[in-house]
């Protein structure tokens, strides 16, 4: 590694302290990958190296890096109000941002909680959702189900309803009254597909078996990724959203979304639930929502919800739950920020015109080596390869290794590569990244 790479004061990271997160931290220090600054679509290491950004960071700096306005709008938070405490008290930013946010969430869905993350916002949601049931008089409504393959981030209720079983294994018994739908992934069937696959749909009658096994009136909510993203890119069958929010109807079942990577413009439209025509109860959010720029997240829901909780005497507090840093100063002021780069620009609704091309480019890669199976929705692709026998991941992580090395930086989940770049990518660094992508599976025996 280059001498500029390490922290002045180390000779090595071999022994830092950090426990990285989701990292392989022994090899991770032996031979690390630094970024030392970004700029628009890239990053720059150190050593003063080039990298595109081919995911947004981890799916979250969806208007490229270093904006002036969301930049200039947290410096100048920082340096006004550092902090200030969210229960019982308040300070403008907060009731600012939630009132900039409220007209472009999808219609029917106008209240706002602030957290800190998508993990926290899952978590959330999914109190809020066993809260409400029990405020209308339903108490047994306790159960929650997720879907195999999901990912909620990593707080308990969210680990619970995730489908990731590497995520699950060593945490114990996680949360009681939780069961799953099976995932929808199907490469006999639908490998290749672009956009929507064809076969699958009726996957969603899994739910209504679930609520025959378990009774319907036990069941608070349904919570999926409209795309699941984290595990592999999955796109929803064609028609299987829609059966979702028909079963949730029919037995009075909260349909959560779960929208941190979705939302923000990823799929052409401000939300995944506008692009897909299919209305939830509840969106979990966070990443895009301030461009990755401070930590947040948000859950956004019907009115209904709120309603739920506006009971009883006004001098008691609706409801216990709330985060030391929800709607924290700086992370509303970058929130504002960044809404305003993504009116000003259009991002919200980019992807519309380029989705085409980046599907075209992402279904180029077919005849590289290894590759069995290319997924792609909005901006968003994944290219699949083989597993090398014996050795899952390992094809992956080269993959991930060797584009870093050649100035790109791609997400990789075991055998799959995840490709999200910036909405304000164009069209040629849309061909840089995918001639970079075929380059390298070209070296990956
Ligand atoms: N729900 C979904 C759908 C997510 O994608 C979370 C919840 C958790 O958010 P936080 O902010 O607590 O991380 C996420 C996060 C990857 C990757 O490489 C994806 C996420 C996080 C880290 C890596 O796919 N998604
Ligand atoms: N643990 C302790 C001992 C605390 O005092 C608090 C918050 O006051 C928390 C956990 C929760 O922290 P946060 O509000 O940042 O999620």
């Amino acid at each position: 590694m280059n001498e500029r790479a390490r922290p002045e004061n180390l000779a090595t990271l071999e022994n830092s302290p950090f426990f990285m997160p989701f990292s392989m931290n022994r090899a991770f220090k032996k031979a690390p990958r630094l970024l030392a600054r970004a700029e628009g679509m890239y990053y720059y290491t150190p050593d003063g190296r080039k990298v595109l950004d081919g995911t947004s960071g981890l799916w979250c700096v969806n208007a490229g890096h270093c904006r002036k306005p969301i930049v200039e709008a947290v410096q100048k938070a920082v340096a006004t109000l550092d902090y200030a405490p969210p229960f019982q008290m308040g300070h403008p930013a907060a009731f600012e941002f939630a009132e900039r946010l409220a007209p472009l969430l999808p219609k029917g869905v106008n209240r706002i909680f602030f957290t800190n993350s998508g993990s926290e916002s899952v978590d959330t949601a999914l109190k809020l959702a066993i809260a409400y049931h029990r405020q209308r008089g339903e108490g047994q409504r306790v159960r929650l189900i997720g879907r195999e393959k999901g990912y909620h981030g990593v707080n308990f209720g969210g680990t619970a309803v995730g489908g990731i079983v590497g995520n699950r294994k060593i945490f114990g018994a996680l949360v009681a009254g939780v069961d799953h739908m099976r995932h929808t992934h199907d490469p006999a069937k639908n490998a290749f597909s672009r956009g929507q696959p064809a076969h699958g749909g009726e996957l969603a009658e899994d739910l209504e078996r679930l609520c025959q096994l378990h009774d319907p009136s036990t069941i608070a909510a349904v919570i999926v990724e409209p795309v699941a993203c984290s595990a592999g890119v999955y796109v929803p069958p064609v028609g299987y959203l829609q059966k979702l929010r028909e079963i949730c109807d029919r037995h009075g079942i909260l349909l959560i979304f779960d929208e941190v990577i979705n939302a923000w413009g990823r799929l052409g439209k401000p939300f995944a639930a506008d692009y897909f025509g299919v209305m939830p109860d509840l969106i979990t959010t966070a990443k895009g929502i301030t461009n990755g720029t401070v930590p947040m997240g948000a859950v956004f829901m019907k009115e209904s919800l709120y309603e739920a909780f506006m009971t009883g005497p006004e001098n008691a507090i609706e409801m216990p739950h709330g985060y030391t840093y929800s709607g924290h100063p700086i992370a509303c002021a970058a929130g504002l920020g960044t809404l305003k780069v993504y009116e000003d620009e259009g991002l919200l609704t980019r992807v519309g015109e380029l989705a085409k091309y980046w599907e075209d480019g992402a279904h180029s890669l077919k005849d590289c080596p290894n590759v069995i199976d290319i997924r792609n929705l909005g901006l968003i692709a994944a290219i699949e390869i083989a597993p090398r026998p014996g050795a899952a991941g390992a094809r992956g992580l080269e993959t991930h290794i060797k584009a870093f090395e050649k100035g790109t930086y791609m997400r990789v989940t075991a055998d799959t590569i995840a490709l999200a770049p910036p909405l304000i990518i164009q069209k040629t660094e849309i061909d840089q990244l995918f001639a970079t992508v075929r380059e390298v599976l070209k070296t990956v025996a």
